[in-house]
Parts: C-alpha cells; structure tokens; sequence
C-alpha cells in the first residue's frame, strides 16, 4: 500500500535467498509481452536474469518495440506478427519499453536474479508459492517507487507449514501515463 493506505496495483515482490549460491530453477514456459490495442500487456513483468522474451504483435498495425535502458538496450524495427527471435535478458534492473510509433505504450521488465517473484493485483496483493525453506530477502519495485534512502527490504523465513504476511509501505511517486491507447469512443488516432 502507498503512505495513504492506498493499495499499489503492479508492484514486484522478489524474494532472494539468503544463503544460496544460486537457483538452478531455470523459467518454465515462454515469456510473452503481448501488443494487443496499442498496449504492451503485461504493464509489468518481472523475469529472471538470462529469460528469452517474446514480442508478438497481435494488432494489424505495426510497432516498433524499443528499450534505451542500460539493462538491455534493444529494438525490434516496425513488424506485425511474432518476430523469430526472443530478446534475451541477461542482466538485473529495471528495463523500460517503448514504441516508436505510439507515444503511450510503455511497459517495464523487471530483470531480477531469483524465480520467486509475483505482482499486486489490484487490491495491492501479490502471493509467492512454493518457496522452498529458508531464509529470504523479500524487496519490492513498481515503476513509481522512491527507493531513497534505503530499497524496501524485509527479512522472511520460509518453511513447510508457514506462509508469513508482508506489508510493504510504498512512497512513490505518481507516474503519469501520457495518453491512453485510443478507443473507438474516443474517435480514434490521436
Ligand atoms: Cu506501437
């Protein structure tokens, strides 16, 4: 929730083990950011470091899918459909999307070093499964966070029977999405 009690719709929640030298849990299934209406979906993804990424686009029209960040810095030219290729993320932080042709769509991945991650719905809850036992650096990132002076970090210990509540309280800033996809009741393009 945000100072006000407010819930925090997508917010990343990471839990990293303390203790181990590194996961072997490779990710499971394929990683997709969708276009659908002029929107990246998902608004937010966290994957783990070194996850192919894929950009299909399901619209008619086409995009030209974009990131300047130093965590991957990429782009993908003016296509329609699914390109061949994933995008491969191989380094931690914060990677911010964009189109060339369309202003508003943005999107952020989020490159994190462990599998065990989950993102607030819109009552500001996110749940983590299957965290094996131990102990755990549990952080949290959205787009609008205010990580000064200290990143948001709260000790858990895992074990079989036990599922512990956090409650992270979030300062941040209030991120200004320029302009909406246009809709049909809009008139369109604008
Ligand atoms: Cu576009």
């Amino acid at each position: 929730m945000d100072e006000k009690g407010k819930p925090v719709k997508d917010a990343i929640i990471y839990a990293a083990a303390r203790n181990a030298a590194g996961y072997k849990a490779s990710p499971d299934g394929k990683t997709i950011i969708d276009q659908i209406d002029n929107e990246f979906i998902p608004y937010v993804i966290p994957v783990k470091v070194g996850t192919a990424v894929h950009f299909p686009n399901h619209d008619q029209i086409r995009h030209h899918v974009y990131s300047f960040s130093p965590t991957k810095k990429f782009e993908i030219p003016l296509y329609k459909g699914t390109p061949s290729n994933p995008v491969v993320f191989d380094k931690p932080g914060v990677v911010v999307l964009g189109c060339n042709i369309h202003d508003w769509m943005t999107a952020y991945i989020f490159v994190v070093e462990t599998p065990f991650y989950a993102v607030t719905d819109a009552d500001g809850k996110a749940k983590i499964d299957n965290l094996p036992h131990g102990e755990y650096d549990v952080q949290l990132w959205n787009p609008g966070i205010k990580t000064s002076p200290q990143p948001v970090k709260k000790q858990i210990a895992a074990t079989e029977e036990s599922a512990e509540d956090i409650i992270f309280i979030v300062n941040q800033v209030k991120i200004l999405r320029q302009w909406r996809a246009p809709t049909a009741s809009a008139g369109g393009y604008r």
